[in-house]
């Protein structure tokens, strides 16, 4: 579903790109890989909002390895195909992203990191705003500032990536040669709502 406000030209900012106020059972594109998962829940970055709606994202970790790291999860939204499909942003300078750490604290979460991504062949990003600590479960907003960013006028895909904590050494190595074998870092939910871009 085409969930931006329709416009296709590079000029005209602040532009409001997704909202997610809506019933419509849809993620607005937005995706994750198994057994991650995204869906629309009525929660809403502002309480006074007719409509309310949010994204909601389920991170769930892959198991540590036997030096207690664990990969990221993402769930990402693309504008199209990398090479063909990439959207004009050109002129812009922030983009933002409203998020809530539902469940907090988060203690195995290391950090809360949204992106930019240009397209094909080279995938340039904009990787500034890397949040650590958050301090509470409340709505707060996230800029990543792409001023001058060469591929603004082919961008990709935008990005909320979740990284674990790693686990301590001495736990990594007990975990290893536990019976059962490896666990995970626990789920992270987080909401997603009003990602905009001036
Ligand atoms: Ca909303």
């Amino acid at each position: 579903m085409e969930t931006t406000d329709g416009s296709e030209s590079a000029a005209g900012f602040p532009q409001v790109l997704f909202t997610f106020d809506s019933t419509a059972g849809d993620t607005y594109g937005w995706q994750t890989g198994a057994p991650s998962s995204v869906a629309l829940v009525s929660d809403d970055r502002d309480p006074n909002n007719p409509t309310p709606g949010s994204l909601e994202f389920r991170a769930v970790f892959p198991p540590y390895d036997s030096t207690g790291m664990a990969d990221s999860v993402s769930t990402a939204f693309a504008f199209g195909d990398p090479t063909t499909g990439t959207k004009s942003f050109a002129g812009a300078t922030k983009f933002h992203f409203w998020i809530r750490l539902v469940s907090f604290p988060a203690p195995f979460l290391l950090a809360l990191q949204p992106f930019t991504q240009g397209g094909a062949p080279d995938y340039p990003g904009s990787y500034n705003s890397y949040n650590q600590d958050i301090p509470d479960d409340q709505w707060r907003e996230y800029v990543v500032d792409v001023a001058g960013e060469p591929y603004l006028d082919r961008v990709f895909q935008l990005v909320i990536q979740l990284a674990p904590a790693p686990l301590p050494v001495a736990d990594a190595e007990a975990m290893d040669t536990a019976e059962g074998g490896a666990s995970a870092p626990p789920p992270v939910v987080v909401h997603i709502d009003y990602i905009w871009v001036d």
